[in-house]
């Protein structure tokens, strides 16, 4: 996958992209991150890449040329398919686990990171294709919802993770939270693990573990269980754990 970042502060990136599973992504040719400086876009001898807002207000808008420059730049018309456009903001669709797996799926992607109180308007209506928010708040800058995007769907790359996608039970991609991890030591100041993770039965382990994660789910983000497709087993025991909440809290 080839991800293209519009930055005016490609430094951000340094660590992030030399280290751990981005860096050995990148090193095995998974992945290749191209950081673009904005500024190399600006039309004006100070590169100034934002100006005051039309109609007043506080703070500066980023403006829309050398943003439209750059991407033009990026995309020499070869390429059969255009690639997502990708506006990072607070107005876009919440980033989850189903849309890293759908960006996934992507050979490139092109990532607008905005400064200041946002992008000229006119990014959005003839640049962008998509917007995407990691969150409702506001951030000084695009460069870490960047990251978050670029980490997320970097993991998901075929050979990236050690085991196989098929193996790994992510926290949201069977659409429950995770399970509790142990590793060793067996005991912890006083702090025992669970039996059955020890017993080396494998089935008792599957169903616990799927217990675990639908009663964390159940307890932390009951939202999520409407977009599970839960066994008649799961719903026995959802039942079971809110009946002996009821009793537990007549
Ligand atoms: C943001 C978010 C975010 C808003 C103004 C950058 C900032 C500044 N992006 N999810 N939350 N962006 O706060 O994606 O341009």
């Amino acid at each position: 996958m080839r991800v293209d970042v519009l930055t005016i502060f490609p430094e951000m990136f340094t660590g992030f992209l030399n280290t751990s599973i981005i860096k050995r992504a990148r090193e095995q040719g998974r992945l290749e991150v191209n950081l673009v400086n904005i500024r190399a876009y600006a039309r004006n001898k100070h590169r100034n890449v934002d100006d005051y807002p039309f109609g007043g207000g506080p703070g500066m808008v980023m403006q829309a040329e050398p943003l439209f420059l750059a991407v033009e730049d990026l995309l020499p018309g070869g390429e059969a398919a255009r690639p997502p456009v990708i506006l990072m903001s607070p107005q876009g669709e919440a980033f989850n686990q189903g849309m890293a797996e759908e960006l996934a799926r992507e050979e490139h992607l092109i990532l607008i990171c905005g400064h200041y109180e946002g992008v000229d308007e006119r990014v959005r209506l003839a640049l962008v294709t998509r917007e995407i928010s990691i969150g409702d708040y506001v951030l000084t800058g695009g460069e870490l919802p960047a990251m978050v995007i670029i980490d997320a769907v970097t993991r998901l790359l075929p050979g990236v993770l050690g085991a196989p996608e098929g193996a790994r039970e992510d926290s949201f991609a069977m659409g429950l939270l995770e399970y509790p991890q142990y590793t060793r030591p067996r005991s912890f100041r006083g702090l025992e693990v669970p039996e059955v993770l020890l017993s080396g039965n494998h089935e008792q382990i599957r169903r616990w573990r799927r217990q675990q994660a639908l009663e964390r789910t159940w307890r932390r983000r009951p939202d999520l269980l409407a977009r599970v497709n839960l066994s008649p087993e799961d719903r026995r025991f959802l039942e079971e754990i809110s009946r002996r909440e009821r009793e537990r809290t007549p």
